[in-house]
């Protein structure tokens, strides 16, 4: 019921608050921790939508942009909002009381509207054409409006923020959090981005400038800013619990990086939503870099001659060749050494800090192969 709700609001209505509070009281004892987020959703959107009348906003603007805060938040895997939620209930090592829960949602989805301003700008940057199986954004309303919807949406959350946990006695900790990881995403983007355009092309890939690209563009909003979410609503601010969210965050977004880009080449988009163009926006990948280690000459020139061309027979045998070099294998080789490496890793996490193995471990069995 739950899904049918939201598939049906996504596409054709801005969600009624009171509806989904009715679905959430009916069926308190029988909803999972996901359908329980998923219809905190609306409180959110009720926020924004006070936020806006308090300013007089006009109404077809406010539609607009309530609207758009729908269709681009809803109908991803939600794991960095679950996260914030699984997070704070472990750090507490108790279930979370209904305003804990409530309070980790709400920060869980300005998470997941941050996810949904990146994305949209993303699928720009990438010339992508399907998100969440659907259409991407910017291909439904144009790139000028997609573009403002990113910066409107983005310049929502902290108000949204204000609006939620103005007395929170972390507040300030949570806004320059957001605000600090907002930053660094973009200028992983902005590397991820022009590696893509060098004129060099391939030649300046490597695993160096990758790790730069990943961590930035995944691995601080992805990881490090649902735990660390719930580190501050736990009232914990231990530094070396900080340094461990960062480490094992750099970890987990490098391995889910990876995954991302392996997919975005040999997953499919029944199960992905979306459709990849890694090569053809000639991306600096975990498996071109890969294959510029272990290719032969004549195999690099091959590559070289066909990578970043926007032409499907080039994309294919970019993806034949990766297949002669052994790419696939290649990768489950690195993803049982990453097992090995994360394993041991949350393993030697200090408890004593107040930080908790099993945040890590249960994040790693969302990611741990997926295949959307
Ligand atoms: C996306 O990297 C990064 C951000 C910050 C949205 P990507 O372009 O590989 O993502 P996707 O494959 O989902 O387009
Ligand atoms: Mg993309
Ligand atoms: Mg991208
Ligand atoms: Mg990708």
């Amino acid at each position: 019921k739950t899904r049918e709700y939201l598939a049906y609001y996504i596409k054709l209505k801005v969600m009624k608050h009171n509806e989904s509070q009715n679905i959430l009281e009916e069926n308190r004892e029988k909803i999972d921790i996901k359908q329980k987020f998923i219809l905190l959703f609306p409180i959110v959107l009720r926020g924004l939508e006070e936020i806006l009348d308090e300013i007089k906003c006009l109404q077809s603007i406010k539609q607009s942009l309530l609207l758009s805060l729908q269709r681009n938040t809803l109908g991803g895997k939600n794991f960095r909002g679950l996260c914030v939620i699984e997070s704070l209930n472990s750090l507490l090592g108790r279930d979370l009381r209904e305003n804990e829960f409530s309070e980790a949602a709400i920060l869980g989805w300005l998470i997941e509207i941050l996810q949904g301003c990146f994305l949209m700008a993303d699928d720009i940057m990438d010339n992508s054409s399907k998100r969440r199986g659907l259409e991407c954004w910017y291909r439904e309303v144009g790139i000028a409006r997609a573009f403002n919807d990113s910066q409107l949406l983005e310049a929502c959350i902290p108000l949204l923020l204000r609006k939620f946990y103005k007395a929170h006695p972390f507040y300030l900790d949570l806004l320059e959090l957001f605000r600090e990881v907002t930053f660094l995403t973009e200028l992983g983007e902005q590397k991820d981005l022009l590696s893509s355009a060098e004129a060099k092309r391939i030649f300046s890939f490597d695993l160096k400038n990758y790790d730069f690209i990943v961590t930035y563009k995944t691995s601080f909003y992805s990881f490090y800013l649902p735990v660390k979410c719930a580190l501050l609503l736990s009232g914990n601010l231990n530094e070396q619990a900080n340094a461990t969210t960062k480490r094992l965050s750099k970890l987990l977004g490098y391995y889910f990086q990876a995954q991302d880009d392996f997919l975005d080449c040999f997953g499919n988009y029944a199960s992905l939503g979306k459709v990849g163009m890694d090569i053809e926006d000639n991306k600096c990948t975990w498996l071109v870099c890969q294959a510029k280690m272990t290719a032969t000459a004549e195999q690099l020139m091959f590559l070289e001659k066909h990578y970043g061309r926007r032409n499907q027979e080039s994309v294919l045998k970019v993806k034949q060749l990766y297949r002669e070099i052994g790419i696939p294998n290649m990768y489950q080789n690195f993803e049982e050494a990453m097992v090995e490496k994360i394993m041991t890793e949350i393993n030697g996490i200090d408890e004593s800090t107040g930080m908790k193995k099993i945040i890590f471990f249960k994040f790693f069995k969302l990611i741990h192969k997926r295949s959307r």
